[in-house]
């Protein structure tokens, strides 16, 4: 059992209480344990073997004994109780944004609806509005909410992705020789925000022995299909898995074609037509007579097409061929050019780590600076930090940046935009910082106009130097605001505000082809984690696939710069 397994248990325990019509402090106590065990930077299998579950704040001993069970079992049993009284499906209406438990409690006794497709049928048809807390808007964004939902189903945030395919391609690493190399294709290779499911290719002749081990993954719940050359499964997780064996001349090939993404394989299927010419999964051959023209390798593959090498995150028929055959390809930045980080948090708000440990492990991975940046009052569950406390903070930050070598740490906020685009701190407290990043995190409904007028708004404080998370959006959660996003880029552009990439997993915000609008306008983007943990700075990575997905160079990274180029090229008001 993961921590995330055990937090699942417990936050759909929460949930299905409040249902249920649980006292508010029965079912908080649940999501709170749930929080904390997401949150743990070890094991809560280790601390329960340690006898330190206790230590956990909110867990008390009878979520202790509770926890203890499901890291047992497997499960809980409160938890399998309340899933038999409620429909199936309940969980996953539990998942539809704008509806709480409270609102999902009223439609199961007055509707008896089962299934996220009945509470869309009955949004549909109007029948919801004059329920007590349902009104029309109500009605409109459960519409959405069902639709968004249907299209996310089954799909995984990237970085869940990637450790699974890790762990699975680890595991096949123990056949030894028998397997000369194993690589992670598809939407994940692409660097796709979520992933459907996974499609990992590897080399070996022994086709039988590599099936037979796939299989014994201990991971592995059931077998969903095997085929001359192929093994699909389902991972406990619930994630898909196609594993193909292939022989060594067709590898590029077939990297190529599951790499995907269809509408690209589509287009170089075309280019290979023209040349007589048959494209698959298997070769590059000649039309007539089937002659091998390639298929070892992508790079061969590409260069015989007469194209230039496209990396895959490029790889979505959105001009990469036409510029491929123009030798027009962006020369993309690498999570090598990146020197600092620009948004993280500690502990003087709603971070994990001080400001000397988030400094000492940005060091340990070889950046140059960072910019700490804590949250503004207006976000009072975050502890945010009111002038004073700010300035104090600075004081704190330079003093640690003073202590370290080759390493600036700078002085920043997250200040937060307000319902009407004022900044939650005073001018004069946001002109002593050297980096003011600005975000919304609240008010997030708001009509599209009025949203636009708010960030255009903030936009003009002359202290603002970088828009953060800008859309707002949480992937498979929730939608990104609404509002004009081109005229925001172009206020962007005019004042010389930046805007972030958010690496964070379930972000990823800006995405990919929003940057590349902010590409095209000259705004320049800042690629930043957003971390509250040091452990989150890795994940640095998942930004530069998406900024590589909007076909970002190093030039458009303002982060790539040293510290005191960057300080010039992010805007000052003076
Ligand atoms: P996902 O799994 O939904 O996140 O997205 P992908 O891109 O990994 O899609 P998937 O797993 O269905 O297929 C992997 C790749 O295989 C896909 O990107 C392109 C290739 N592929 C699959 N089906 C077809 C097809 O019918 N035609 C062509 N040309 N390529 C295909
Ligand atoms: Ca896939
Ligand atoms: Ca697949
Ligand atoms: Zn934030």
């Amino acid at each position: 059992m993961t921590n995330q397994d055990v937090a699942r248990i417990l936050r759909e325990t929460a949930q299905l209480l409040e249902v249920d019509g649980a006292q508010i402090g029965r079912y908080r106590s649940y999501e709170k344990a749930a929080q904390q065990v997401e949150a743990l930077p070890e094991p809560v299998a280790q601390v329960a073997e340690e006898d330190r579950l206790e230590d956990i704040p909110g867990v008390g001993e009878r979520m202790a004994e509770h926890i203890r069970e499901i890291l047992k079992t497997g499960k809980y049993k409160k938890h399998q109780q309340l899933l038999r009284k409620y429909p199936p499906g309940i969980l996953e209406i539990l998942k539809l944004q704008n509806l709480g438990p409270k609102k999902a409690a009223l439609l199961w006794k007055k509707f008896k609806v089962k299934t996220v497709a009945d509470v869309g049928r009955l949004a549909e048809a109007g029948k919801l509005r004059g329920l007590a807390g349902f009104g029309e808007k109500t009605e409109q964004n459960l519409r959405k909410a069902v639709a968004a939902f249907q299209q996310m189903t089954g799909r995984f945030l990237q970085h869940r992705a990637e450790e699974a395919a890790n762990k699975l391609i680890a595991h096949i690493h123990k056949l030894g020789k028998k397997v000369e190399r194993v690589d992670a294709a598809g939407s994940l290779r692409r660097g796709k925000e979520t992933i459907g499911d996974l499609d990992l290719l590897l080399i070996s002749t022994d086709v039988e022995a590599v099936a037979k081990h796939v299989l014994g993954y201990p991971e592995v719940a059931e077998k969903i299909a095997q085929g001359e050359n192929k093994v699909s499964v389902r991972l406990r997780n619930g994630m898909q898995v196609d594993v193909r064996i292939l022989e060594k001349k067709s590898y590029g090939a077939a990297l190529m074609y599951f790499t995907g993404s269809k509408p690209h394989n589509i287009e170089l299927r075309g280019l290979a037509k023209d040349k007589g010419w048959k494209l698959s999964e298997y070769t590059l051959e000649t039309i007539k007579g089937g002659k091998w023209v390639a298929g070892r390798t992508e790079e061969e593959i590409y260069r015989k097409l007469g194209l230039d090498y496209i990396e895959p995150e490029l790889r979505e028929n959105a001009g990469e061929v036409e510029a491929a055959a123009t030798g027009r390809l962006p020369k993309l930045v690498t999570l090598g050019d990146i020197r600092g980080d620009l948004q993280m948090h500690t502990t003087e708000s709603d971070g994990k780590n001080s400001i000397e440990e988030m400094a000492r492990a940005a060091q340990k991975r070889g950046y140059e600076y960072i910019a700490i940046t804590d949250h503004s009052k207006a976000v009072t569950v975050a502890n945010g930090m009111d002038e004073k406390r700010t300035l104090a903070h600075a004081r704190r930050i330079r003093e640690a940046s003073k202590k370290m070598d080759g390493f600036r740490i700078l002085a920043g906020i997250e200040v937060d935009i307000l319902k009407k685009g004022q900044l939650d701190l005073a001018d004069e407290v946001l002109a002593q910082l050297d980096v003011v990043v600005a975000s919304v995190h609240s008010y997030m409904n708001l009509e599209p106009a009025e949203m636009t007028e708010r960030l255009l708004r903030a936009i003009e404080n002359p202290h603002l130097m970088i828009l953060a998370h800008p859309t707002g959006r949480l992937l498979l959660r929730r939608e990104p605001y609404r509002y004009d996003l081109e005229a925001v880029l172009d206020a962007c552009r005019k004042h010389g505000v930046a805007v972030e990439c958010n690496s964070f997993p379930d972000r990823l915000d800006l995405h990919d082809v929003d940057l590349r609008a902010a590409k095209e306008r000259g705004v320049k983007v800042v690629i930043s984690t957003d971390s509250h943990s040091t452990v989150h700075l890795p994940f640095i990575k998942y930004g530069v696939k998406t900024a590589r997905r909007g076909w970002l160079e190093k030039d458009d990274v303002l982060n790539t710069l040293p510290c005191d180029r960057l300080l010039k090229a992010l805007r000052r008001s003076s």
